[in-house]
C-alpha cells in the first residue's frame, strides 16, 4: 500500500465560479460532519490547515464569456501554491471547496509534483457534469463549468497558465464518471478531445464494479492518483446539498463501491472534496453523506471482508 496515511485538510471557502452562492461554507460543513474525527478513526493522521482566504463574491454577470475572472484565478492561484506546498511535505492534500473552479488549482498543483518527482497522473473526475466548458460554449459564464477544459489548456491564459506548464495535464490522464449533464457544444468538445468518459449510462448498463474496472486499469506504484469528487456526482436523493443537482445519480451503495475501489487500489494520492452547499441541505444531510464516503476511500469497508 502507498496510500499516504498523513493528510491536511485545505478549507477554501467560496462559491466565486457557482451559478449559486453557498459553496463557500462547504469546508465548515464537513468539518461539523467530523471529517477529521472520522479519518482519525482510520489511523490517519489529520492535520487541519485551516482556510485559505481570497476575494470575497462581487455577483456579477459573465464579461466576454467569463463570470469573476480576476477573483477565480486569484482563489486558483492561492490554492495551487497550498495544495502544492502540502504535496512537497509529503502530506496527503484535501481541498474542500468551495466549488469545483478551484479544481484547477488543485490539480494544476498535483500535475506540478508529479513532474517534479517523475510520477504518472491520473485524474478520476467523479461529477454529474463534464466541466469542460469553455468562453464560447458555457451557457452561464460560471466557471466552474470550465475546470478540466482549463486544465487541457483550453481557456483564458490567466487561469492556464497556473500550475506553470501549458497545458497542465493531458485529457487522456483523466478519466470522468458519473457524467449525465453536457451542454451540447461542450458534448461536441468532449469527444473531439477524447476524454474517457464513463456516463451513468454507461454505470447502469455495465455497473459500477466493470466502470471502475476500467478506470482504475493500468494504474502501477509510480501513479499518482487524484480524486475530484464534486458532490453533485451523487443523486440528490442522498445528496440533496449542491447547487446543479442532476437526478439520476450513483446510489449510496453504487458510490460506496466507487469509493471502495479506489481504496483497494492503495494509489489514492490527493483529493477534492467540492461544491458541497450547505445552504441548500438538509440538516447536514450530504456533508454526512460526504464524509462517510470519503472514509471509504480511506479504507473503511462496508463489507465484512478482511
Ligand atoms: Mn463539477
Amino acid at each position: 500500500m502507498t496510500t499516504l496515511r498523513s493528510v491536511s485538510l485545505i478549507g477554501a471557502p467560496t462559491d466565486i465560479g457557482a451559478g449559486a452562492r453557498g459553496a463557500s461554507m462547504g469546508p465548515e460543513a464537513l468539518r461539523v460532519a467530523d471529517l477529521a474525527a472520522a479519518l482519525q478513526s482510520h489511523g490517519v493522521d489529520v492535520l487541519d490547515r485551516g482556510n485559505l482566504s481570497g476575494p470575497s463574491n462581487p455577483w456579477l454577470p459573465p464579461v466576454d464569456g467569463y463570470r469573476h475572472l480576476n477573483e477565480v484565478t486569484a482563489w486558483n492561484q492561492t490554492v495551487h501554491d497550498a495544495v502544492y506546498a502540502e504535496l512537497k511535505t509529503g502530506r496527503m492534500p484535501i481541498l474542500l471547496g468551495g466549488d469545483h473552479c478551484l479544481g484547477l488549482g488543485s490539480i494544476s498543483a498535483v500535475a506540478r509534483h508529479c513532474r517534479d518527482v517523475g510520477k504518472k497522473l491520473r485524474v478520476l473526475w467523479l461529477d454529474a457534469h463534464a466541466d469542460f466548458n469553455t468562453s464560447a460554449l458555457t451557457p452561464s459564464g460560471n466557471i466552474h463549468g470550465m475546470p478540466v477544459a482549463c486544465l487541457c489548456g483550453f481557456g483564458p491564459q490567466q487561469l492556464i497558465e497556473i500550475g506553470g506548464k501549458v497545458p497542465a495535464i493531458s485529457p487522456k490522464w483523466v478519466r470522468q464518471i458519473g457524467i449525465r449533464s453536457v451542454d451540447a457544444g461542450e458534448k461536441r468538445f468532449v469527444n473531439e478531445q477524447e476524454l474517457e468518459v464513463f456516463d451513468m449510462r454507461y454505470i447502469d448498463e455495465m455497473g459500477m464494479r466493470h466502470t471502475m474496472e476500467l478506470a482504475l486499469a493500468t494504474l502501477d506504484a509510480n501513479t499518482h492518483l487524484h480524486v475530484s469528487f464534486d458532490v453533485d456526482f451523487l443523486d440528490p436523493d442522498i445528496a440533496p446539498g449542491v447547487g446543479t443537482t442532476v437526478p439520476g445519480g450513483p446510489t449510496y451503495r453504487e458510490a460506496q463501491l466507487c469509493m471502495e475501489m479506489i481504496a483497494d487500489t492503495g494509489f489514492l494520492a490527493s483529493l477534492d472534496v467540492m461544491e458541497l452547499n450547505p445552504a441548500l441541505d438538509l440538516q447536514n444531510k450530504t456533508a454526512k453523506v460526504a464524509v462517510d464516503l470519503i472514509e471509504s476511500l480511506f479504507g473503511k469497508s462496508t463489507l465484512m471482508r478482511k
